[in-house]
């Protein structure tokens, strides 16, 4: 039996520790404070309190219940041990589906039409061919190509940004170390509905300003689904007042819960989600988990495994 410790601040972490238990695997479910976490070789978590995991000294893997690892890797005292992620088709469907509805939102004009719905105003606008339209991503890793092949397969415009570059048939990629390369910003130049899909790291911290929106041709619209730590809030809210963007669908915030104080929940051209865009089921996670420990017993290379040089 593999002593696990399940620790974090998300109710899922506890949940997932329930369903760990009524699985009959090999692992011994521990939470922080029980008779023997203090030996625990594996470490499942969201959020750890800084510091939390260096109390474990028999640690010898560290795995998140998430794609984005963030959350565990500002911890400052993060002992140098593996972290592994999740990639998970229940993830990825779910994730897909959740920008394809977005993408339609704003290129069938549903914004507007809501808009004009209120005011009681009956105003037929043709629809668009969906090959005027087009899309850019931000981050073209596990979900970011799923989402750009099946916007293709409907017949969408698709580029995508990532540090390499990237072979998705149809797409086209931009790619660069930095977000001082030309690319980028001819990127952001031919997009009119621009997806975050990107991790939160040192580098794409506060990549959704107000230099990076005025790129985008006037009218275009957003969907921002990587991290709250994207977001310059009032530089992306004063876009959206003086109408260079036409709207926002924002899934992740800085501080979650969203505050009341918020801004975003109150205005007209932005709708708010409360980070549902995606997420694994808990037995997908948890099968992860538990292949991973396999490997990990058994000296055997483990999945999904961060880069922490690179952050995600
Ligand atoms: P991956 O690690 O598979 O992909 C990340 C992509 O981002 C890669 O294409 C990578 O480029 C690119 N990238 C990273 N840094 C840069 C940079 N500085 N400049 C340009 N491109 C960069 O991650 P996933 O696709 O699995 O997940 C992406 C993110 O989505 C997660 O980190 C998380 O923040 C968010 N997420 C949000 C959810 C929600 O419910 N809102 C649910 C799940 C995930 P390259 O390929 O060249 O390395
Ligand atoms: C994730 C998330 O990273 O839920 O998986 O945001």
């Amino acid at each position: 039996m593999t002593k696990v410790v399940f620790l974090g601040v998300s109710s899922d972490v506890p949940k997932i520790a329930v369903l760990a238990r009524e699985r009959t695997g090999d692992i011994e479910v521990l939470l922080p404070g029980d008779a023997g976490a203090e030996e625990a070789e594996v470490a499942v978590c969201w959020a750890p309190p800084p510091g939390a995991l260096a109390a474990y000294p028999r640690l010898r893997l560290i795995h998140a219940i998430a794609a984005g690892v963030d959350n565990i890797l500002c911890d400052p005292h993060l002992p140098a041990l593996p972290l592994c992620r999740v990639v998970a088709p229940d993830l990825t469907v779910a994730m897909t589906e959740f920008i394809i509805w977005g993408v339609l939102y704003y290129h069938r004009d549903l914004d507007r039409a809501l808009a004009n719905q209120r005011n009681m105003i009956w105003n037929r606008t043709p629809p668009a061919a969906a090959s005027s339209c087009s899309v850019g991503i931000m981050g073209v890793g596990q979900l970011g190509a799923h989402v750009a092949g099946e916007l293709l397969r409907m017949g969408f415009k698709v580029r995508g940004w990532s540090r390499q570059e990237k072979t998705v048939d149809g797409m086209q990629s931009f790619h660069g170390e930095s977000l001082s390369d030309p690319q980028f910003w001819d990127f952001l130049g031919g997009t009119d509905i621009l997806v975050c899909l990107l991790p939160l790291t040192a580098q794409t911290q506060g990549i959704l300003n107000r230099a990076t929106l005025t790129a985008l041709p006037a009218g275009a619209a957003l969907i921002h689904v990587g991290r709250g730590g994207h977001l310059v809030s009032a530089e992306v809210q004063a876009m959206l007042e003086n109408g260079h963007l036409r709207g926002a669908i924002l899934d992740v915030f800085e501080k979650e819960p969203l505050p009341v104080e918020s801004p975003f929940w109150s205005m007209s051209n932005v709708i708010v989600t409360p980070h549902i865009a995606a997420a694994a089921s808990y037995d997908s996670v948890l099968d992860q988990i538990e292949e991973n420990i396999r490997r990990l017993q058994q000296g055997e290379p483990l999945r999904n495994l961060v880069d922490r040089g690179s952050g995600y």
